[in-house]
């Protein structure tokens, strides 16, 4: 509406920290009936879940209903690929409900060896073939965004973008060090616009159902339920040891809730998540609740918007989304140019998750005060900044294979 657009373009972001308002952190450690969570057991039994279900009913949404079934077919495969130093496999997941369906394709490229092997696993903006200049990857034929850069119009890929994100991932390196990659095209699953039509909400829909309930799911959550699904191929191939769940920005976002849902994900890494994500909402320093939700309609519930400029109504903040990892290991990143995704918000909120993760006697980010930049503090929960900006580098990558050799191996 005219409205709204007029909202958006008088939002003025705030990056001043002396304007970033005075609020007191949602103590992970208490629950909401003021009882103190003590120990792992209190944790898990009543701190834990009634925080999972405000980010299940308040934030993103919840899943309405089970699938009737889930079927994977390995649809290309090669023990000799990636200039011979890896095996890529492609699998078709399908889903089905209620005699609709929805298929969605994970590309794997594995290290050619017969033990089992820490795998990332994490979504792509623009397709499998986006990610690699492999030409044996499948071009998608989902709903994209446009991208003048990459030669995507009328929302559809072609061979033009092979390769055009290839920079986002760093498979050459995680290969060489042992590890594996999973990628899955997000708009596969969900398409990223403000319509409730298409992808994996109408699966679900009761009949005459046109969008979901204002508890049920956003986008967010969809693309987080997807993960889930190819985690439920990945435990099964014989090839896959630890999964780690990995995302850049509202994928990282949906990192964070896949790895707050379904605890086989071993661990959780967020790049750049920001508003939503890692960053403190109460701070509305950046991106903001009001904002987000403004801009894209379709990611949370819609019970989120009770909170647009509201701040301060919210019982939680998401340093409580990042204790649900616990006792898991978790890493959060940051951009030093990133000022929208608020790097010291997110920073703050890997700090503010520790507590919890020291009752699981796990370290994490003890110190109030941020690293230098390039400086990584790689705990159990670990975070860093590096120079640059809202983007996923060689850096992040090079920071993410270290740690997961230090905190997992
Ligand atoms: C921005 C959005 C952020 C972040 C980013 C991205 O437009 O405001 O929350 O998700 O997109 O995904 O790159």
């Amino acid at each position: 509406t005219i409205m709204s657009s007029m909202a958006i373009a008088q939002f003025e972001p705030n990056y001043d920290e002396t304007k970033v308002p005075e609020f007191s952190v949602p103590d992970p450690l208490t629950s909401y009936s003021g009882t103190k969570i003590e120990n792992e057991k209190a944790w898990s039994k009543v701190r834990r879940p009634e925080l999972l279900a405000f980010f299940e009913n308040e934030v993103y949404g919840k899943v309405p209903g089970n699938l009737d079934d889930i079927s994977f077919k390995l649809i290309e495969e090669n023990t000799n690929a990636f200039n011979g130093t890896a095996h890529r496999k492609q699998v078709q997941v399908t889903l089905e409900k209620d005699k609709k369906s929805l298929s969605f394709t994970i590309l794997m490229y594995l290290p050619k060896t017969t033990e089992k092997v820490p795998l990332f696993l994490g979504l792509n903006f623009y397709g499998n073939h986006t990610t690699t200049s492999d030409e044996n990857v499948i071009v998608t034929s989902a709903w994209s965004m446009n991208n003048e850069d990459f030669g995507i119009d009328n929302n559809t890929p072609t061979e033009k973008s092979r390769g055009v994100r290839i920079n986002r991932w760093d498979i050459t390196n995680i290969i060489a060090s042992g590890m594996g990659l999973a990628t899955i095209y997000y708009g596969e699953l969900d398409p990223d616009k403000n319509d409730f039509s298409d992808g994996l909400h109408q699966l679900f829909y009761e009949p005459g159902q046109e969008k979901p309930k204002a508890d049920e799911w956003g986008s967010i959550a969809a693309w987080a339920f997807g993960l889930s699904r190819a985690m439920d191929y990945l435990v099964q191939d014989s090839a896959v040891g630890k999964v780690i769940v990995f995302g850049h920005s509202r994928l990282g976002k949906a990192a964070l809730w896949a790895g707050a849902m379904d605890d086989r994900f071993a661990a959780v890494i967020s790049n750049d998540s920001g508003c939503g994500g890692a960053a403190l909402s109460k701070r509305r320093f950046g991106e903001t609740v009001g904002r987000i939700n403004e801009s894209f309609p379709h990611w949370f519930c819609d019970n989120f918007n009770a909170y647009n400029n509201n701040e301060e109504a919210l019982p939680i903040d998401q340093h409580q989304l990042l204790a649900l990892m616990a006792p898991r290991p978790l890493y959060v990143a940051s951009a030093q140019e990133d000022e929208w995704a608020d790097p010291k918000g997110e920073f703050l909120s890997a700090h503010y998750a520790t507590a919890v993760y020291r009752l699981f006697g796990k370290t994490g980010i003890d110190t109030i005060e941020m690293p230098e930049v390039n400086t990584p503090i790689q705990n159990t929960v670990a975070y860093h900044i590096r120079t640059g900006k809202h983007d996923v580098t060689d850096y992040d990558w090079k920071q993410y294979i270290k740690w997961v050799k230090k905190v997992m191996e």
